[in-house]
This record gives C-alpha cells, sequence and structure tokens, in this order.
C-alpha cells in the first residue's frame, strides 16, 4: 500500500481524501494555492506545498509543479479528486514516467471515453444501446441533413471532443438545419480545437441516471447501482439521490449489466461512472462516459455502506476489489443537497467572502461533506460549492424528511447560499412524488417565489420577539421613571437594599 498521497486537489473533496487516507493510516500531503492558505484542505493534511497564484490554471492545474511537489514529499501516489487533472491523460502518463501512481483509470480508458464520438462507437460495438444518431469526421452539410431526417427532428448536435453540456446545439426544424451544423462546427473548432460534430436524437425531458462501476487492474468489473441527477442547473447537479425513483429491481439489474458492459469495453481499471438518458418511454440511451470519481459518491456509499474512494486506491495499489456483485446489498434511500455559496434570488450569482456564522447539521442519517468553517471567507476564484449534504433513510421518504430537518437545521451567516432553496425544492409535491425531469428547474419557477408561508412564518416570528422585547423594557422603564432602562435583577437587588435586608 502507499506510504505517502498527495491530493492534487482543495474543499470538500481534498478534505474527503485526506479523511479516508488517515483510515487508511496514509500520510497525506495537501497543495494550495495563495487563496487557499487558509483552506480546510491544509489544515487537515500532514504536510501542504504551496503552489503560488491564484487561479486554477496557475495552481491545481499545473501538472509539472505537482509532480515536483510529490517527489520532493516522497509521495507515492496522487489523487486527483475531481475537475482539475483528473481527466488530464497528459499528467496520469507523467505521473507513471516519474514512477508516481496516478489514482484513477488507464490513460487509454480516459481517452477513448473523452472523444465522445469514439465513445458512441465503442459502445455501439459492445452492445451497449446509444441514442439514435450518427457521427463523422468529415461530412458535407447535405449528407448531414439527410442523416439528421433520416433520424427524426428535434435533432442535437454535440462536439466530439465536449461533454458535460459543453458544446451542444439543439436543432428543432430541418430549415435551421444548415446554419446550426456549420455554426455547431465552427464554434466546436473554436472551444476544443476539433471541429468533429456528431448528431442525436433529441429526447425531451429526460431523467438524467448514472451508474456507479468498479474494475480493478486484475479484469474484475462490478456495478453499484444507479444514481438519480435529474435535477440540475445549467448542466450543475443540485440534487442526487440513489436509488433512482423510477428504476426497479429488473431495470438495475440490466442498467448494472450495460455499465459493466461498457467498463469492459475500455479496460476501464478504477471507479467510473456511466451516464445514462432515460426517455419518456423508460428506454434508457448511454450518454457519456466519467472516468473520475464524482462529486455525488456519497449517494452510493450510503446505500452500499462502501467507501468508494477506499476502493479507488486500492484498486489503484493493484488489490483486487474488496467486494463480489453478489456481496453488494442496497439498502435504503440516500439524498445529497449541494451546498452553493451563490444568490437563487439573483440568478445563481456567485456570493464569495466570509462565513460569520456556520451551524452544521448532524444526527442520524446525517453527513456533511464540507469544505468550509466559521470564519472562512470563500475565494471567488473556484467553483461556489462549499459543501454536500447527505442524508439516509429506510425509505425515500425518510431520507427527503430528514434532508429537510437536516437543511432547517443548517445555519450560514455572511454569504448568500441556496438551503431555502433546496427546501422548496425537497417541499415540491413534484420531486416528493419522484416525478423529476432534467427540466424541472426551469418548469417550476414557484421555486422562486419569496412571498411563501416560510417568508410569512419569519416575519411572524420576528414581530411576536420584537413585542415581547417591548413589553419587559416598558416594564423595566417603569421602575426607573426618567433613568435609562435597568435589568430587573439589578432593580430587585436595589430594592433590596433599600430596605436593609440580605
Ligand atoms: C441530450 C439531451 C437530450 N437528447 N442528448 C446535457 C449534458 C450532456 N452530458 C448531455 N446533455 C443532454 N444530452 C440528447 N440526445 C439532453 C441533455 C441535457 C441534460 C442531460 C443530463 C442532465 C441534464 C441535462 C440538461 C439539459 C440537457
Amino acid at each position: 500500500m502507499f506510504k505517502k498521497v498527495l491530493i492534487a486537489n482543495r474543499g470538500e473533496i481534498a478534505v474527503r481524501v485526506i479523511r479516508c487516507l488517515r483510515d487508511m493510516n496514509i500520510q497525506s500531503v495537501a497543495v494550495f494555492s495563495d487563496a487557499d492558505r487558509d483552506s480546510l484542505h491544509v489544515r487537515w493534511a500532514d504536510q501542504a506545498v504551496h503552489l503560488p497564484g491564484n487561479t486554477a490554471q496557475e495552481t491545481y492545474l499545473q501538472g509539472e509543479l505537482i509532480l515536483k511537489a510529490a517527489k520532493r514529499c516522497g509521495a507515492d501516489a496522487i489523487h486527483p479528486g475531481y475537475g482539475f487533472l483528473s481527466e488530464q491523460t497528459e499528467f496520469s502518463k507523467r505521473c507513471a514516467e516519474e514512477g508516481i501512481t496516478f489514482i484513477g483509470p488507464n490513460a487509454f480508458a480516459v481517452d477513448q471515453m473523452g472523444d465522445k464520438v469514439t465513445a458512441r462507437a465503442v459502445m455501439k460495438a459492445a452492445g451497449v444501446p446509444v441514442v439514435p444518431g450518427g457521427e463523422w469526421d468529415d461530412i458535407d452539410l447535405g449528407s448531414a441533413k439527410v442523416e439528421a431526417k433520416k433520424i427524426g427532428f428535434p435533432v442535437m448536435l454535440k462536439a466530439a471532443a465536449g461533454g458535460g453540456g459543453k458544446g451542444m446545439r439543439l436543432v428543432r426544424e430541418e430549415n435551421q438545419f444548415e446554419s446550426a451544423f456549420s455554426q455547431a462546427q465552427s464554434e466546436a473548432l473554436g472551444a476544443f480545437g476539433d471541429s468533429r460534430v456528431y448528431l442525436e436524437k433529441y429526447l425531451e425531458r429526460p431523467r438524467h441516471i448514472e451508474v456507479q462501476v468498479a474494475s480493478d487492474k486484475l479484469g474484475t468489473h462490478i456495478h453499484l447501482g444507479e444514481r438519480e441527477c435529474s435535477i440540475q442547473r445549467r448542466h450543475q447537479k443540485v440534487i442526487e439521490e440513489a436509488p433512482s425513483p423510477a428504476v426497479n429491481g429488473e431495470l438495475r439489474k440490466r442498467l448494472g449489466a450495460i455499465a459493466v458492459q461498457a467498463a469492459k469495453a475500455v479496460n476501464y481499471d478504477s471507479v467510473g461512472t456511466v451516464e445514462f438518458l432515460m426517455d419518456e418511454q423508460g428506454d434508457v440511451y448511454f450518454l457519456e462516459m466519467n472516468t473520475r470519481l464524482q462529486v455525488e459518491h456519497p449517494v452510493t456509499e450510503w446505500i452500499t455502506g462502501l467507501d468508494l474512494v477506499r476502493m479507488q486506491i486500492e484498486i489503484a495499489a493493484g488489490l483486487p476489489l474488496s467486494v463480489a456483485q453478489d456481496d453488494v446489498r442496497f439498502v435504503g434511500h440516500s439524498v445529497e443537497c449541494r451546498i452553493y455559496a451563490e444568490d437563487p434570488q439573483h440568478k445563481f450569482r456567485p456570493s464569495p467572502g466570509l462565513i460569520t456564522f456556520l451551524s452544521t447539521p448532524s444526527g442520524p442519517g446525517v453527513r456533511d461533506d464540507s469544505g468550509v468553517y466559521q470564519g472562512y471567507e470563500v475565494p471567488i476564484y473556484y467553483d461556489p460549492m462549499i459543501s454536500k449534504l447527505s442524508t439516509w433513510g429506510a425509505t425515500r421518504e425518510e431520507s427527503i424528511a430528514r434532508m429537510i430537518r437536516a437543511l432547517d437545521e443548517y445555519k450560514i451567516g455572511g454569504i448568500a447560499h441556496n438551503v431555502e432553496f433546496h427546501l422548496r425544492l425537497l417541499r415540491h409535491a413534484d420531486f416528493q412524488a419522484g416525478a423529476l425531469n432534467t427540466s424541472f428547474i426551469d418548469e417550476h419557477p414557484e421555486l422562486f417565489s419569496t412571498n411563501d408561508c416560510d417568508h410569512n412564518e419569519q416575519v411572524a416570528v420576528i414581530a411576536a420577539a420584537i413585542k415581547t422585547f417591548r413589553d419587559k423594557t416598558s416594564s423595566a422603564i417603569a421602575f426607573s421613571t426618567d433613568q435609562p432602562a435597568t435589568s430587573e435583577w439589578k432593580s430587585a437587588a436595589r430594592r433590596e437594599a433599600a430596605r436593609g435586608t440580605h
């Protein structure tokens, strides 16, 4: 096993990895930017190395500086977390050259899945259902239009080098196709240096369902069930849950088998996620594979009792998977809310700044993966996610009830945040009914109204407090005519003293 691991990341995920390393008796090395000098991951790590600068580009994306730090500290492995260098094969290859283990999948698998056209082709060949569509290296407009007509409008144009919602374009009608196609090509070239685009049948209001897989370096592949991630905003997930309310035992087996097929097809050898879209008929299609640990991994940990970071580290060290498919049991239900320092009332604009007060929830079935503390200043330079609150319950109803209780307990002062917004989502009848799709937030503007009972209740409580305060102070004033108000204790003590008793 590794002796010392460097975490090439920041915030809650760096803290999450450090906690696991402590559980495993492995030394940890943090790296930090100027803005992250006082961050939690720096405090928790056994060692920390400064990377000068503030932006991600200057710091957490500087592969060579990070490798140098790892070598200097004697780290034998690097954990990339998510984002930053986690899916950059140039970096993982450099780690190998320097004799440092990259805790993640092999570069071949990452590259195959990183190119969305290749991924589609590999998945098709492996018998995995993909969205009806087509992909080309170089195609003229006329032929592309013929293909689009065959698929049937609306269609979606996507950049081969894109993913995660970048470089997508919806084409509703045939007469818009030509301009959309050339625009998509030039946009793709500008954004990714690669003009290749592909075409898919556009699915209306799909659900986003993803399957967690784990594969070791000995060729064993298992799945750990699905997560429902349909509650998103601008391709940022907001709430995730496991299991999906739209997946029964039979579909879970089928999705799991497909995800394992996908992992096998690219010789996957780490923890990873196979994303699917489910249409309104309940049909599922492969979308993309994420070749990293994901933000929402805690909900899978809750229902399986497994530690996904530990699995990832053990796999990277060459150990066989610690569980067989038949040992994996799904118990109960879990929900996760991403707590962001952003203002839902103002188009979710980021709200960095000093956290003047913080009181976080706990108790039965509650977990808070946080990267902040009271007195911490949320920097302007990075993603404004400050914590992930997750709950477990025996049923979906229980995990939601616990989440509502936990959100009620969550008190954050000094910055705008989305705790109230989460409460409105969780209390929404359609959410509680499990009637979810990727347009949920856009199609429910009432989630943004401030004139709800929550607000009125707060006004009533504040009014009652003011009245009580006034009643008390006015009786105190009655004792001492034109003197300033004196406490009733002091007044009582003075009266007693005047009477000469003890
Ligand atoms: C789609 C789609 C509908 N039809 N593809 C968005 C993120 C990227 N990974 C793929 N995305 C979509 N692809 C077809 N053929 C709708 C989306 C989509 C979406 C997908 C998952 C979660 C949220 C989404 C929000 C808007 C659009």
